[in-house]
């Protein structure tokens, strides 16, 4: 796919690459500074200032213990269209998404995307239910201009929600079990009808979901955390 250009941007989209801010991070997640989201999400940035910024993925599975997917829209400026987790985003240079007790800020960004993106209400989502599992580091070119280079917290929550897509954010959502990610895996590897999946889904499912997931079922979900060791991935 040709990279997005500015002129052609979504507007909603164009809006929030200069709205938002986010935070930069060394490799070890200490905060550096702030950039805007647009530039932190080029190449060419990325590469010639080494920049690296701080997000998290969410991971909603309901009482079934299935795993909410989304589809991203086809007006994201990068990696349009692929299927990925629940919700992603960036906690943002701000106080209430800057606290580092108890991983509040990652806690308030996840809660305050997860309206944004999939019109799920604060109320339903309470901070406190998020259980951040550990941190990846990781860079990936959406095509070639865009890309992403981040230290990435990985968020999982239990809770049957109501679910409203924003279509400037989301084309699609579906509950998957373990043995449909398989399936959708396979089916993204064969390159069959034209399923693609974003690279960080793709490292947490090789790396960890499975096994993180297995924990979540049997209640025992505390063993695996780690919030000490950042992946480097
Ligand atoms: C960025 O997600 C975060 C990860 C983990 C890739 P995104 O591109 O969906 O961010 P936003 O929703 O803010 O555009
Ligand atoms: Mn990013």
């Amino acid at each position: 796919m040709a990279a997005v250009e500015d002129a052609t941007m979504d507007a909603v989209q164009k809006r929030l690459m200069f709205e938002d801010e986010c935070i930069l991070v060394d490799e070890h997640d200490n905060v550096v500074g702030h950039e805007s989201k647009y530039n932190c999400h080029l190449m060419e940035k990325i590469e010639s200032l080494n920049l690296l910024h701080r997000a998290f993925s969410v991971f909603l599975f309901n009482s079934k213990y299935e795993l909410l997917l989304q589809q991203r829209s086809a007006t994201k400026v990068t990696f349009p269209l692929v299927w990925t987790n629940t919700c992603c985003s960036h906690p943002l240079y701000r106080e209430s998404e800057l606290i580092q007790e108890n991983f509040l800020g990652v806690r308030n960004a996840a809660q305050r995307k997860l309206l944004d993106e999939l019109g799920i209400p604060a109320e339903d989502l309470p901070v406190d239910e998020f259980t951040p599992l550990g941190r990846m580091l990781y860079k990936a070119p959406s095509d070639g201009k865009w890309g992403e280079h981040e230290v990435d917290y990985l968020l999982f929550i239990v809770r049957d929600v109501k679910v409203l897509p924003n279509p400037d954010e989301v084309a699609d959502v579906k509950y998957v079990s373990r043995d449909q990610l398989k399936e959708l895996v396979k089916k993204a590897d064969a390159g069959e009808d034209g399923v693609k999946l974003s690279p960080w889904f793709r490292l947490v499912v090789d790396n960890f979901l499975m096994k993180w997931w297995d924990h979540l079922e049997k209640g025992t979900l505390e063993k695996v955390v780690d919030m000490k060791t950042i992946h480097k991935l």
